[in-house]
Parts: structure tokens; C-alpha cells; sequence
């Protein structure tokens, strides 16, 4: 097995040592479907930009017990579930009508990794008030170690890979325009059934929080872009119970997960002051409307040709069948 290949949890320290020059110039690279260079390291696709604050995010974090880390491949539904997470966690802070969603971007209130660490090598993490929620795209067996040290929860949020796929699509066309062509559809398709995708291939990205879920589920919550849509009211509730946060009676009747189900859901967020197509992520480089395209399960169907679906749905039954892991293709 290459060192660039999926590695088991107990060897990461001792490839954590190995990140010199010479392992980044000896991994094998691809051009992702925007037209931008990417690194296959640890096992996933890495984008070039955001290799280097990745990697002292992997040496560098410290976890606290306290903190969140919210997982994810990119579409996935990340924008949300920041969103959700941050309400829940900053409740007693504010009043629903008073949220700093309001004003703010879900990305600007909880960071990526990359955007901390983008900035300097060790960061101080622990200015703000509150337990740190930190975000990643990076897979479960790439994470920092001391993150498996304490009690830190992680909450990974999956999405149907054909939507995640059509998502991430439209939004590379937003991005890099300048210096990159993204390439057609059809072609980022094949890219994307070859795991060729940024922080992919997405069936190992997605098994590992998976089978890490079953291993330790108070540690890690497995989540469904389809599930959270369908039923945001209860699976805002889980996840509350899971970062022991619990709504008390009292919020459940005064309507307190109904309040917060209200203003992270798509039209709301979308049309909150913040999220007006002339703001821009400064760290990101991306303006904060095209987070928010249509929200929708199963937009694929609007883009994909049969053959393309067939092909795409055979690999995810390949890939998830024997592990119980189900989406739907109708
Ligand atoms: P990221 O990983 O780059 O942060 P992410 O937020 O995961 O992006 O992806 C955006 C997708 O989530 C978009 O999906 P679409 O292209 O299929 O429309 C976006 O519309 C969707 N999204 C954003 N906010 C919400 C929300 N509140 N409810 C449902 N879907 C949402």
C-alpha cells in the first residue's frame, strides 16, 4: 500500500512525522474539477490551497473535551448544519430574533479548519466565548489525533452522493473562474465515479464516519442531508441530546426547536442581511449567496442523463451496499 493510501487509524502519528518536502513532492496529484491542482494525502483529495493549513491543522489542534467538530464533504449540507449547531450551542446567548445568523454568514461563526490555520500555523482557538465548533472536510481517519483524546463530539453530516455531486458542480462554476476552467459536466462525472473529488473519494470519506459511528456513537453522530430535511424538528432535537445539551421542558414548549428549525432552514438563511449576494468570506474568497443555491433532495435528476445515474447509483450500491448505508435513486 502507497503512503497515499487510506491508513489505518494507529499509523497516523508515525506518517505525521513524515511530512517533509519530500512527501509532498511524491504525491500523486490530479487536476479536481474546477481545473485546480489537488494532493492525494492521508488518503483523500486535497485541494493545493488548502493543503498546507490542513496539514498544521493535523499536527497543531489540541482538542478540548468541550469541543465540536463538525464534518462533512464539501455540499454536503455543512452550511446548515453550522448553523444548527452554532443555535443550539449559542442559545442561551441570545434570543432567535437577535442571532448573529442574521448578520453573519453560518461560515463566518464557525470556521473551517483551513480558514484558522490558513491564517498561522499554531492559532489561538480559544479567544471566543464558548465551546470551540470547528469544521472540516477532512475523513475520520485523517483527524487530528488529539481529537480521539478527549471527549470532543463530532458530528458528521452525509448527503445522497449524486446530489453532494450536481451541488459541488454548480458551485466550482462560481469559483476560479478566472484563473480555471472548470471542466464539463460530463466529464467531472467520470472524475467524480473515479473518488476523484476534493477531500474523495466519497465512499471511503463516508464509510469511515460511518463504521466510526457504530464503533463509538457517543463520540460520533451520523447524519443525513435526506433525514435532516425531512424531519429537521427531531434531528435538531438528537443532536442536541447528542453534545449533552438537551432542550429542557420549558424550551420545549415555549417552541424553542421549532424557532431554531425556522431560521436555519434554507429560505430563511438565504435571505438573512448576511447572506446578500454582495457579501463576501473574506477568508474564503466566495460570496456567501452561492452557499445557497436550491436546498433541494434529488436535484440530480435535472442533470444526470439515465446512463449517468445507472452508473452513478451501481457504484454506491458497490461501494455502501454491504454496509447498510442506503440512498435513494427514485
Ligand atoms: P460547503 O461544504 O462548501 O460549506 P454546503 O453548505 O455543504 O457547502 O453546500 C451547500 C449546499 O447546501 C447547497 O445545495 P444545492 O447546491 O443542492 O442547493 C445549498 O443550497 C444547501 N443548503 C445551504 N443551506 C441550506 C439549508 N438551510 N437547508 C438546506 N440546504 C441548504
Amino acid at each position: 500500500m502507497g503512503k497515499s493510501e487510506v491508513i489505518l487509524d494507529s499509523n497516523i502519528s508515525e506518517l505525521q512525522e513524515k511530512w517533509d518536502d519530500q512527501y509532498f513532492q511524491e504525491l500523486p496529484r490530479e487536476k479536481s474539477f474546477s481545473g485546480n491542482l489537488m494532493f492525494k494525502h492521508d488518503g483523500f483529495w486535497c485541494a493545493e490551497k488548502v493543503f498546507h493549513p490542513i496539514i498544521s491543522f493535523q499536527k497543531h489542534f489540541k482538542s478540548e473535551d468541550s469541543d465540536i467538530l463538525l464534518a462533512t464533504l464539501p455540499k454536503a449540507g455543512t452550511t446548515w448544519l453550522k448553523a444548527i449547531v452554532f443555535s443550539i450551542v449559542h442559545r442561551n446567548d441570545c434570543t432567535v430574533d437577535k442571532s448573529p445568523l442574521i448578520n453573519s454568514n453560518p461560515h463566518a461563526l464557525v470556521p473551517f479548519e483551513y480558514q484558522v490555520y490558513g491564517k498561522r500555523e499554531n492559532p489561538d482557538l480559544r479567544s471566543a466565548p464558548g465551546p470551540l465548533i470547528l469544521s472540516t472536510h477532512i475523513p475520520h481517519n485523517a483527524l487530528p489525533r488529539s481529537i480521539f483524546d478527549t471527549k470532543c463530539k463530532i458530528i458528521y453530516l452525509c448527503r445522497n452522493p449524486l446530489d453532494q455531486f450536481i451541488s459541488q458542480w454548480h458551485f466550482i462554476q462560481q469559483i476560479d473562474v478566472e484563473e480555471n476552467k472548470p471542466i464539463a459536466l460530463d466529464k467531472a462525472f467520470e472524475l467524480f465515479l473515479q473518488g476523484k473529488e476534493y477531500f474523495g473519494p466519497f465512499w471511503d470519506q463516508i464509510l469511515g464516519y460511518w463504521k466510526a459511528s457504530f464503533k463509538n456513537p457517543e463520540k460520533v453522530l451520523f447524519l443525513k442531508y435526506e433525514d435532516l430535511k425531512r424531519d429537521t424538528i427531531n434531528q435538531v432535537r438528537n443532536i442536541a441530546k447528542f453534545l449533552e445539551l438537551p432542550f429542557s421542558i420549558e424550551e420545549e414548549k415555549n417552541g424553542l426547536i421549532e424557532d431554531i428549525t425556522k431560521l436555519c432552514g434554507f429560505e430563511s438563511l438565504k435571505n438573512m442581511d448576511g447572506n446578500k449576494p454582495d457579501k463576501v468570506q473574506p477568508g474564503l474568497q466566495i460570496k456567501n449567496s452561492s452557499f445557497f443555491r436550491k436546498g433541494e433532495v434529488g436535484d440530480w435528476v435535472n442533470y444526470l442523463t439515465p446512463d449517468m445515474v445507472s452508473r452513478g447509483a451501481s457504484l454506491i450500491e458497490e461501494k455502501f451496499g454491504e454496509s447498510g448505508l442506503k440512498f435513494d435513486f427514485v
